[in-house]
């Protein structure tokens, strides 16, 4: 009997169908295994159900319209989903990622329907909103997160903030795993470090920006994003994936009025395995509809995986036009003044570069770490070469020293 699941060679409307893109190893044959996803992922199970209807396979069965090596294109239609995240992802990366006869399966892409998108919000900042905020019309963002990850007091945290902020650091960050912890509770952190950011810009007369780790039981999450606002605070940070999507979506629809910097901890769990898992342009798409403004997308030369071509998906899914805002692209892991330059070559200016080593493990201390950012990125814009432009800048002479291989 023909499957329902099957429908090789259909011509497929983006508008009323999300389509993805699977890589797959199965010991099934191809049409067995494309059809045992579709199943899965839409209206099936193992065995037919007496209680299936010609109506439900008519309307909502997932439909395998292509199909290559190791690779299956399926349409789901649109009708499948409600303006849910956390529904989303049980539709497309739920059970079938367990499936006992397929071997390997990743998500490598969704298109997704103009329709479903618009249903979200968006960044509500944005690129464009971000460079506004901190009146930076053109070059990147430079970027900094407290290091130790965790251990220093808040009075501490809010002095090494100061020191980056001063020494040209546009923005600073809590570090993934810094919450709420004893040593350094969330709301003295935040009350301390805006006044030194309010310092910083005085002294700098530049705009500055930090982003405090919500990350939290829901609940939670709101009461600290609350507190940030409430102490003139301009900015959040999630981790998207440990909070989920549905903390994410709903921050997002909460519309606190503040730049939303999305982490992506974790994910490596999810989207490093390039035969297993869900390609991390997925999940950027996901948390831009959501209203990520800032979004880790990895570095290429840093020290996280992450080669050139999943940089540069992950940097489209931030900004392709959809009629959402851009995400700002962070770059950060592993970097320092030096790699500046090939970063920039790379990705161009629409990027915000972060170092933490890259800053506070600089000979002369975090300010002179947090100049010499500063000072690799004007070498990029003057199209000078950093080793002319170490001659008569000190701060970015010695990092290179330091961290030049
Ligand atoms: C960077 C970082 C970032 C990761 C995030 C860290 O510190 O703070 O969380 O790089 O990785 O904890 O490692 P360094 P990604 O600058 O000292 O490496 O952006 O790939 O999600
Ligand atoms: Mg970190």
């Amino acid at each position: 009997m023909k499957s329902i699941y099957l429908a090789l060679g259909s011509e497929i409307d983006p508008e009323k169908y999300l389509i993805c893109k699977f890589y797959f190893e199965s010991q099934l044959s191809d049409e067995e295994a494309a059809e045992s996803i579709a199943a899965e992922s839409s209206i099936g199970t193992w065995t037919d159900v007496q209680t299936m209807k010609e109506e439900i396979k008519n309307r909502l069965a997932a439909k395998v319209f292509k199909l290559e090596k190791n690779i299956m294109h399926i349409a789901y239609p649109l009708e499948m989903f409600e303006i849910s995240v956390p529904q989303l992802l049980a539709d497309i990366a739920g059970n079938i990622f367990g499936i006992k006869f397929v071997d390997n399966l990743r998500l490598l892409e969704v298109k997704f329907p103009s329709k479903y998108i618009k249903s979200f919000k968006g960044p509500r900042f944005g690129i464009e909103g971000v460079r506004k905020l901190l009146k930076i019309k053109e070059r990147p963002l430079v970027g900094t997160i407290i290091k130790p990850k965790i251990g220093l007091s808040a009075d501490e945290h809010a002095r090494v903030a100061y020191e980056a902020w001063v020494g040209g650091c546009d923005f600073v960050k809590d570090d993934e795993n810094l919450t709420n912890q004893g040593f350094n509770p969330f709301k003295e952190r935040v009350e301390k470090t805006l006044k030194s950011l309010d310092k910083a810009e005085t002294k700098t007369g530049e705009k500055k920006n930090y982003a405090p780790n919500i990350s939290a039981p829901y609940s939670e999450m709101i009461e600290r994003a609350q507190f940030v606002k409430d102490n003139g605070g301009k900015c959040i940070m999630i981790d998207i994936l440990t909070c989920g999507f549905s903390a994410l979506q709903s921050i997002g629809e909460e519309n606190f009025g503040m730049v939303i910097h999305g982490h992506r901890t974790m994910h490596g769990a999810i989207t490093r395995n390039e035969k297993h898992g869900i390609h991390m342009n997925v999940l950027a798409q996901l948390s831009r509809f959501c209203g990520i403004d800032q979004l880790h997308i990895g570095t290429i030369v840093g020290k996280m995986s992450g080669d050139k071509e999943e940089v540069l998906k992950n940097v489209e899914a931030c900004i392709y036009k959809c009629g959402l805002k851009s995400a700002f692209p962070v770059c950060s892991g592993g970097l320092y003044a030096g790699h500046i330059p090939p970063l920039m070559e790379i990705l161009g200016k629409n990027i915000i570069i972060q170092a933490g080593g890259g800053v506070h493990g600089h000979t002369k201390g975090t300010s002179a770490g947090a100049t010499s950012m500063r000072q690799a990125v004007d070498a990029v814009m003057d199209g000078i070469p950093i080793e002319e432009f170490i001659k008569t800048h000190e701060e970015l002479r010695l990092a290179l020293k330091k961290w030049k291989r």
